[in-house]
């Protein structure tokens, strides 16, 4: 007899809802055989990597070309066959039925965005089923380790329309003792930011991610504000709070070179290589994403191992892709992995390539999109998997501070039994 009975997938209803920058999105809705119901959303980026799995947009009916019927029309049929009735614990089972539904590499037939938003609102039903939180539902009692929160506080590339080609300056603070004590130093900078540029008469109004988007005299001067901003606050940069980019450069890649689209600065790839070696020495970075293009693998291994002790995240260069993940390893391209679930399309991919990271030792960054929704699932999956670092833009706009606000309940709920950090 078993001990647990099972409980079944019953129903699923998709639905087109918008993302934070205004931009259809889809929603579902499912039903368990006990009678729960959740729902799961999924985000959207901007700067997307060549190897993601396939977002399945409509392209002729308004919107822009963005509207998602045909994944939401997939979610209330032909998804809805493969899962019904399937165990809603099962989630390997149930993720590989949407993957044999759709029967392409890159989900491109119904969709990674139709079939990631399934995924996660099974989970998340499976957990509230089972009346446990979403992490401990999927961590178990090992689950209590809180992110060191990488916040991004000012805004270039593809989510400003300012003149900084990073995409990302990131405030970390690595002096916390916990994830409170993290939100407190990191929004009291970001607000010490935002003094500093209105006191300059720079603009402060907010990109897509929340942080700061003012038109700067160079990416330098971005990195002076950050370490002004911290001063200002109170704190040390480099003991309390530390500096991370996500520099995009899979967008400047243009055969074999690297072009600076708003600047128009043209740069080789051992140009670049020194400009990094530069800023590192003048400022406190202590970790860079996709520092170059997502096909330039050895500048990627040639910068990690000309310093072990600096983390290099692959986004573009790993998609969250199993078999990305293991070239890179292989490599010693890159250190740390940049995790977003809709890259690969199902929560178990999700987990596949998590698990892979962290047996080979690399460093896991769970990570919203640019385009996102009030949906806080990677707040729990991040302590679920104990991945110690999230991205999930700055300390401002209602979708990113849901997750960290999730963080922040879920530090509470562990109470003594949380930990920090790994970083
Ligand atoms: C990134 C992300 C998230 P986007 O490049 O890491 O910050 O941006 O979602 O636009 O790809
Ligand atoms: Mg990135």
């Amino acid at each position: 007899m078993d001990v647990i009975s099972s409980i079944r997938v019953a129903h699923l209803h998709g639905r087109q809802i918008f993302d934070s920058r205004g931009i259809p999105t889809a929603e579902v809705i499912v039903t368990l055989s006990d009678g729960t119901e959740t729902a799961a959303s999924v985000p959207s980026g901007a700067s997307t990597g060549k190897y993601e799995a396939c977002e399945l947009r409509d392209n002729d009916r308004g919107y822009g070309g963005k509207s998602v019927y045909a994944a939401v029309n997939a979610i209330d049929t032909v998804l809805n066959d493969a899962v019904c009735g399937l165990d809603a614990d099962d989630q390997y089972k149930i993720d590989l039925a949407m993957r044999e539904a759709d029967g392409t590499e890159n989900k491109r037939h119904l969709g990674a965005n139709a079939i990631l938003a399934v995924s996660l609102a099974i989970a998340r039903a499976a957990a509230a089923s089972r009346r446990l939180p979403l992490f401990r539902y999927l961590g178990g009692t090992c689950a209590r380790l809180l992110p060191l929160p990488f916040m991004n506080v000012l805004n270039g590339g593809v989510h400003a329309s300012n003149n900084l080609d990073i995409q990302e300056f990131m405030i970390v603070p690595i002096g916390a003792s916990n994830f409170s004590e993290a939100m407190k130093m990191g929004t009291e900078t970001y607000h010490a930011l935002k003094t500093l540029l209105k006191e300059e008469g720079l603009s402060s109004a907010v990109g897509d991610e929340g942080g700061f988007a003012p038109s700067l005299s160079s990416d330098e001067e971005a990195l002076r504000y950050l370490t002004d901003a911290v001063e200002k606050a109170g704190y040390h940069p480099g003991k309390d709070i530390s500096f991370a980019l996500d520099v995009a450069a899979s967008g400047w890649y243009d055969g074999g070179e690297y072009r600076l689209p708003k600047r128009g600065r043209v740069m080789t790839r051992d140009e670049l290589f020194r400009y990094y070696r530069k800023i590192l020495s003048d400022y406190p970075i202590v970790s860079i994403e996709d520092p170059f293009g997502e096909e330039d693998w050895e500048a990627f291994r040639m910068i990690t191992v000309s310093d072990p002790s600096l983390q290099i995240v692959g986004d573009d260069l790993f998609v969250t892709n199993p078999a990305r993940i293991r070239r890179g390893i292989e490599m010693g391209a890159g250190n740390a992995v940049l995790i977003k679930p809709n890259q690969i399309g199902t929560l178990s991919e999700t987990l596949e390539s998590i698990a892979l990271a962290a047996e080979n030792r690399f460093h896991t960054m769970i990570s919203h999109r640019s385009g996102e929704t009030c949906d806080d699932f990677i707040a729990d999956l991040a302590v679920a998997v104990n991945a110690g670092e999230i991205k999930t833009g700055a300390p401002c706009r209602g979708e990113r501070l849901a997750k960290y606000n999730r963080l922040l309940r879920i530090e509470e709920l562990l109470g003594d039994s949380a930990r920090f950090g790994v970083f």
